[in-house]
């Protein structure tokens, strides 16, 4: 097992009660690594893997977020190894039919609301992947399903060999994780490998602003833009083929990437069978969660915005568009290797003010230069948070949409949206006119 994050703990646990002899590979300390209640020999540091050793092993099991250059994977590779994902490693395991849902946003919130959608229609589901629970702990609990859903990563489809989904759903493609591909052609294919084991047994639900040749599986498409789109918008309606679904205002979720979303879990509905009546009651009830554009309060006539899901710069076009009036943009977060440049146009139109922290703050600062008025506030989101709150007036909304993921700075995105939530609840505490966390969503 190479690496020993959650995945990692969950299919070391997996493959050893399949009765394989396990032996675990990460860089961290072992006092650094949590503690998942089982033994297993581990291997720690860099350095952790020689060539006679790495001969011995029948197969590696990849977690996601070790990117395949690191020396640890080349020795194996270098020594014959098979390695596939995780991902590939419970999907080998694991009958039951498959929805994975991928693209560069919106997979999260399409993996939630297919979850409630096929609850409410009485399939047993449980949601796995990317968003959180690796498919090889579902395994473990035994949980019964009829339908995984799956929220699948480009890391995992890296290295898969086989994994078939019934359903495949492609919400939509940007550049993104460029500090992991060479280009966004590469991540493209990774990405694209989602339909590679697909037949015309299975489905594809498909952006119809994507170009995706070469898919076998018979393809659904949805567009909220595009009018000859299999799932459309007309006069403020989802569409099926012209035929009215569900009205937007009867959402809770507001925005056209929102109704997409919608259209996925309508295509999915459609690709098993399942009339649309079934599933629109867990639609008009869903509601986002925390991190993605939620609501923290308002004070002095300034809205506080937590966006910290908002992980590449489409994700920031959406919320910054949502917004009403001048928004006070706290952005910035690990170098992913791509340039902010593209958003500039947008940020000078929406954001009187930008504050940047983290790895990719001088880069950021340097592409808008002249064109954003931008303050540096190192690597310290308090700072950043001083910072805005100094500069916002009435009808100001501080919004934290980084743009870039957080792990220069936090453990992930969800520990970046708590600590920014604490540290503008602590500037909302004394204003009676603050109002309890709620959701609202782009536009
Ligand atoms: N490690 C090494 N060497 C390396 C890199 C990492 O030894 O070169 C070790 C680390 O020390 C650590 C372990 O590998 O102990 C971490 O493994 P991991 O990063 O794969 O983390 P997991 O905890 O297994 O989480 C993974 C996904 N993480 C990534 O893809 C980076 C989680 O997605 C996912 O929820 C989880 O599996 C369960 O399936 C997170 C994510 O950030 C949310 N995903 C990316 C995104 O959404 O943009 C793709």
């Amino acid at each position: 097992m190479l690496g020993l994050g959650r995945s990692g703990w969950a299919a070391a646990r997996l493959l050893q009660a399949c009765g394989a002899e396990v032996v675990a590979f990460d860089d961290k300390t072992p006092e650094s690594l949590p503690e998942a209640g089982v033994k297993i020999k581990l291997h720690t540091g860099a350095p952790a893997v020689t060539a006679d050793l790495a001969e011995t092993f029948a197969l590696g099991v990849l977690s996601p977020g070790i990117d395949p250059v690191v020396p640890l994977v080349q020795r194996f590779r270098r020594a014959g190894v098979r390695l596939i994902s995780e991902l590939e490693l419970a999907s080998s395991l694991d009958p039951t039919p498959t929805v994975a849902i991928t693209g560069t946003n919106g997979k999260t919130t399409t993996t939630e609301l297919t979850t409630a959608a096929l609850a409410a229609a009485g399939i047993q589901t449980a949601a796995a992947g990317n968003i959180g629970v690796p498919w090889s702990e579902l395994l473990l609990r035994e949980t019964a399903c009829d339908v995984v859903t799956l929220e699948v990563s480009s890391f995992q489809l890296e290295r898969i060999e086989s994994f078939r989904p019934r359903v495949a759903v492609w919400t939509n493609f940007t550049p993104d994780h460029l500090d992991r591909y060479p280009d966004v052609e590469s991540y493209l294919a990774a990405k694209r490998r989602i339909f590679e084991f697909q037949t015309a047994d299975d489905h594809a639900v498909i952006n119809a602003r994507e170009e995706l040749p070469g898919i076998r599986a018979r393809r659904t498409t949805f567009s909220a833009y595009l009018p000859d789109a299999d799932f459309s918008l007309r006069d403020g309606r989802i569409c099926f083929r012209r035929d009215p679904v569900i009205g937007l205002q009867e959402l809770r979720l507001i925005g056209r990437h929102n109704a997409e979303n919608v259209m996925c879990v309508l295509g999915i509905a459609r690709a098993l069978g399942i009339a649309f009546e079934s599933v629109l009651p867990a639609i008009r009830a869903y509601r986002p969660q925390a991190h993605r554009c939620e609501l923290l309060g308002e004070a002095r006539g300034i809205r506080w915005v937590n966006d910290s899901k908002a992980t590449n710069l489409d994700a920031v076009a959406q919320a910054l568009k949502a917004i009403e009036g001048p928004v006070i943009l706290i952005a910035g977060g690990k170098d992913k290797g791509f340039s902010f440049a593209p958003l500039a146009d947008l940020v000078a139109e929406r954001a009187r003010h930008v504050i940047l922290i983290g790895e990719s703050a001088p880069r950021i600062a340097e592409e808008w230069r002249g064109r954003v008025s931008c303050e540096l506030a190192g690597f310290s989101l308090r700072q950043g948070v001083e910072m805005a709150g100094a500069k916002a007036v009435a009808g100001d909304t501080i919004l934290l949409a980084p743009g870039t993921s957080s792990f220069d700075m936090f453990k992930n995105y969800a520990d970046r949206g708590d600590q920014f939530r604490s540290l503008a609840q602590a500037f909302l505490k004394d204003e009676s006119s603050a109002t309890n966390s709620t959701h609202f969503a782009p536009s």
